[in-house]
């Protein structure tokens, strides 16, 4: 395996975005790919979850490419997987159908051909450490992953896992959950609920992790459109989150649906997935991150 990476973020099933970007990358590196295959945007064209899922397995199979779960395949495994009750393990409702229309559109519900693709997905590990180089979907939070190391230690889930961590109660669950969706916190009680992009009022805020000099609300907070409905001052010092330590190794992630112009952040941590700009990074065993590695598709 060479030691230089291109990464990709999150496709959704837009095989248009997957084949410009292997063509704009040229395929000198090791593929990586940062999950979240499935379940088209409405904005994508030509939604086409089967050829994604086939072009990725491909790749893997045969140019050694490698790839992290995203929520979006941990949300299809509990999807199309019923508990002991013969209920199935994500409630079928209007909105998660909603999420996932693309994928039943071409695959049904809990059909062989579902479950050859959910199979595939369990295979995925919810992490990778490359070396000098690590990959995950949401957030590497280092206390999740090394409590989930205890039970998995390459990091692929087992199918005992998945009733568990629908359930989101035990520690195990909320780890896993934390590496494919990222932390968020609530507002302090007193303040208002804040508008999301959909209209919606909510009052879980997602954090970048990966800043870690952030100390204020302002700072800290993604995907709140209007900030300053965020509180002015700083977060909570009993808070649920780990930043990421400046001196770790550098990571990649997806999933945050950024905007503006494709950056990375910090040095050591950048969120690729910009979706009016489609990216991937050219990793040549740098220690830091930089902003010519990236490439705009
Ligand atoms: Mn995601």
């Amino acid at each position: 395996m060479s030691n230089r990476y291109d990464v990709i973020p999150d496709i959704h099933a837009d095989i248009d975005r997957l084949e410009r970007t292997l063509d704009a990358l040229g395929g000198g590196a090791t593929l990586a790919f940062l999950g979240d295959f499935i379940d088209a945007g409405t904005a994508t064209r030509e939604a086409d979850d089967a050829a994604v899922l086939t072009r990725v397995r491909q790749l893997v199979v045969e140019r050694g490419a490698v790839a992290v779960m995203g929520n979006h395949e941990l949300n299809a495994i509990l999807f199309h997987t019923l508990g002991k009750d013969g209920i199935p393990l994500r409630t079928h409702s209007d909105k998660n159908k909603a999420q996932h229309r693309s994928f039943e559109r071409q695959f049904g519900i809990s059909t062989p051909q579902a479950k050859v693709w959910v199979d595939w997905f369990t295979t995925l590990p919810l992490w990778l450490d490359l070396g000098g180089l690590r990959l995950v979907h949401a957030c590497w939070s280092q206390p999740d992953i090394d409590l989930i190391r205890k039970r998995r230690p390459d990091g692929c889930l087992s199918r005992e896992d998945f009733p568990e961590i629908a359930a989101e109660e035990t520690d195990f669950a909320k780890a896993v959950k934390n590496l494919v969706t990222g932390p968020e916190l609530p507002l302090p009680e007193e303040h208002q609920a804040f508008q999301d992009a959909g209209g919606h009022p909510r009052r879980q805020v997602r954090i970048a992790w990966w800043r870690s000099t952030a100390t204020t609300w302002q700072d800290a907070a993604l995907s709140v459109p209007t900030p300053s409905e965020l509180p002015d001052g700083d977060l909570p010092q009993n808070r649920d989150v780990t930043f990421y330590p400046v001196d770790a190794k550098p990571v990649l992630t997806g999933h945050y649906k950024m905007t503006g112009k494709p950056t990375v952040e910090t040095s050591n941590a950048a969120c690729l997935d910009f979706p009016a700009d489609p990216c991937a990074y050219r990793w040549n065993g740098e220690t830091r991150l930089t902003d010519d590695r990236l490439l705009v598709v």
